[in-house]
């Protein structure tokens, strides 16, 4: 049981600090410990949490509309490579974040791996209330948090190599083989894109229609059996009242135990080989951090295997 764990202290992808922090807040709560010796993970983590100060460009201007593109896409470019490492050795893959636009990191790096290593595709999970599919040009924001899926499908490119034209076939995610749970607040051109595409998506209202355990066969019934899997979890997929501290809460979300209920039944498929915890956000909220981080660490002890008896 062999876990590689890749902490990034980024904020860059959207405008509040603090998400940065999370990663050392989820550790401080004992979360490696319980994976070593609840979990009896065999660890490789550095021990550092990476900040990437050695990344940031002189000048970062805002291009295509996207918000500090320079310093996104170089250190997205570099947990790419991080994650790429201990993937491509068969080790699973836990990410901490920092805001979601390091998916773009992560999950271009086990696609890579996972074409390489067992000349599959791979399948993603995103699980978060926002749909994270703006391109640079339906972006309202412009902040990249709200884009890693539309780059990782390559529904958005650039040439450039400092404006994510790093990203190559080699990292791409198809539209069919991604899946998200949890969505309630998708702005009208990610809804257009997702229906112009036919990519599976299961918002709170399905979940309220057909209960989470028929989500749950419907979501793996659809990405198939024995595909390789990547859990991308952005902890506003709970409910507040279960993770108030991050960035952009939406009320009406998951309970902590539906949200827990997804990482169990993807853990069970036995297909896992990486995932993400995003968007925590310990200085937002501060009588409710504590009780986000526990929602966090729960979330990733589900999908690392931990079992209720
Ligand atoms: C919005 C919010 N769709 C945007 N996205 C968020 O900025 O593109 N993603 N909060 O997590
Ligand atoms: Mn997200
Ligand atoms: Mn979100």
């Amino acid at each position: 049981n062999e876990l590689g764990v890749v902490a990034v202290g980024f904020s860059g992808g959207q405008p509040k600090p603090g998400v940065d922090a999370a990663p050392m807040a989820l550790i401080e709560a004992g979360l490696i410990q319980q994976l070593e010796q609840d979990l009896e993970f065999n660890v490789e983590f550095d021990g550092k949490m990476h900040t990437y100060g050695e990344l940031v460009p002189a000048d970062d201007p805002p291009y295509r509309n996207m918000k500090g593109p320079k310093f996104a896409s170089a250190v997205t470019k570099r947990v790419s490579e991080q994650v790429y490492n201990l993937s491509k050795s068969g080790k699973m893959v836990l990410t901490l974040g920092g805001d979601h636009s390091i998916a773009i990191g992560t999950i271009s790096g086990t696609a890579k791996a996972t074409r390489e290593r067992l000349g599959r595709e791979l399948a993603v999970i995103w699980v978060d209330a926002h749909a994270d599919i703006n391109t640079p040009e339906t972006s309202d924001s412009g902040n990249i948090h709200g884009m890693p899926v539309s780059f990782l499908t390559r529904l958005a490119t650039d040439e450039n190599e400092e404006y994510f034209g790093w990203l190559k076939e080699e990292h791409k995610l198809s539209t069919n083989k991604l899946v998200y749970i949890g969505l309630r607040d998708v702005d009208k051109g990610e809804k257009k894109i997702l229906r112009d595409h036919g990519i599976k998506a299961f918002s709170m209202h399905d979940i309220d229609r057909h209960g989470i355990g028929k989500v749950m066969d419907m979501a793996l019934g659809w990405i198939g059996r024995d595909t390789p899997i990547h859990l991308s979890f952005d902890i506003d997929a709970l409910d507040p009242m279960w993770a108030p501290s991050t960035g952009t809460a939406v009320r009406g979300g998951l309970t902590l135990r539906e949200g827990d209920f997804i990482a169990e039944c993807v853990a069970e498929t036995g297909s896992l080989i990486a995932l993400d915890l995003v968007e925590v956000n310990p200085s937002l909220d501060e009588v409710g951090a504590q009780d986000t981080v526990r929602s966090g660490c729960s979330i990733v002890r589900c999908a690392l295997g931990d079992t209720l008896l």
